[in-house]
């Protein structure tokens, strides 16, 4: 199958995707798309094609079933593999886990907005200038580092189920933000995002992201040029 995927620097849903299958070792071909909306380009001429959404992530069977948004991704995939603990195996704590995952994708929208995913740069004044002045941003960051501090409690870590699971992939791409914004966190919360940048499948896709040395305007609010 493929995963078609955005820049790998800046795509944060693309991130949870090809983090999953790369940290369960499930065989995929990546298919990355420039993010590039203009009318010729190769982003134009192929996403209509595979997704009524034009977004990224795709999954793309060999027989040429797709499909599109993240959640719907992480479920096809867990039951592709039921050999794989997608989700954590404990009924509760695989509730637990979709609760975190479905508000990771609904919410935390400041956080999302004003702290864009962009994996080379590091932004600690942006940060601590946006921490100082944005109360909303603050609140998203003090749900996130309860929901994390409370799933590791209840887990004993390193990851929040215990092992990796989908929840993890999912909050990937904001232990990238927390680091390169320089947000603070609890000292439970920092030892799992530290841990989760250390996890081989995100250390791969970080890796991956530092190579392509590309630069999307739109998606750069901080900086005018590399
Ligand atoms: N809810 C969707 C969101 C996907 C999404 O917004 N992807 C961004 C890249 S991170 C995208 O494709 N943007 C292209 C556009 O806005 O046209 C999912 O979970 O897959």
């Amino acid at each position: 199958m493929k995963l078609y995927i955005g820049n790998k620097n800046y795509s944060s849903w693309s991130m949870r995707s090809g983090v999953l299958l790369a940290a369960f070792g499930i065989p995929f071909e990546e298919v990355k798309l420039r993010f590039d909306f203009t009318p010729d380009s190769e982003w134009t001429r192929v996403i209509a094609g595979i997704t009524p959404t034009k977004r990224v992530p795709v999954l793309v069977e060999d027989d040429g079933f797709t499909v599109w948004d993240t959640l719907a991704i992480t479920e096809y995939i867990a039951d592709r593999h039921p050999e794989h603990a997608i989700w954590p195996r404990d009924v509760k704590a695989r509730a637990r886990a979709r609760s975190l995952c479905a508000e990771m994708h609904a919410g935390f929208m400041r956080l999302r907005t004003v702290c864009p995913m962009n994996i080379e740069v590091f932004f600690p004044d942006v940060g601590a200038k946006l921490w100082a002045e944005d109360e909303v941003l603050r609140a998203d960051v003090e749900r996130l580092d309860a929901a994390w501090s409370d799933a590791l409690k209840g887990s004993g870590g390193p990851f929040l189920f215990g092992e990796f699971s989908a929840a993890d992939a999912y909050f990937a791409p904001v232990a990238v933000r927390l680091s390169r914004f320089g947000l603070p966190v609890s000292e439970a919360a920092a030892t799992y995002r530290d841990s989760l940048l250390a996890h081989p499948a995100v250390e791969d896709w970080i890796a991956a992201s530092m190579r392509e040395k590309d630069f999307i305007v739109e998606d750069e609010p901080y900086r005018k040029n590399r």
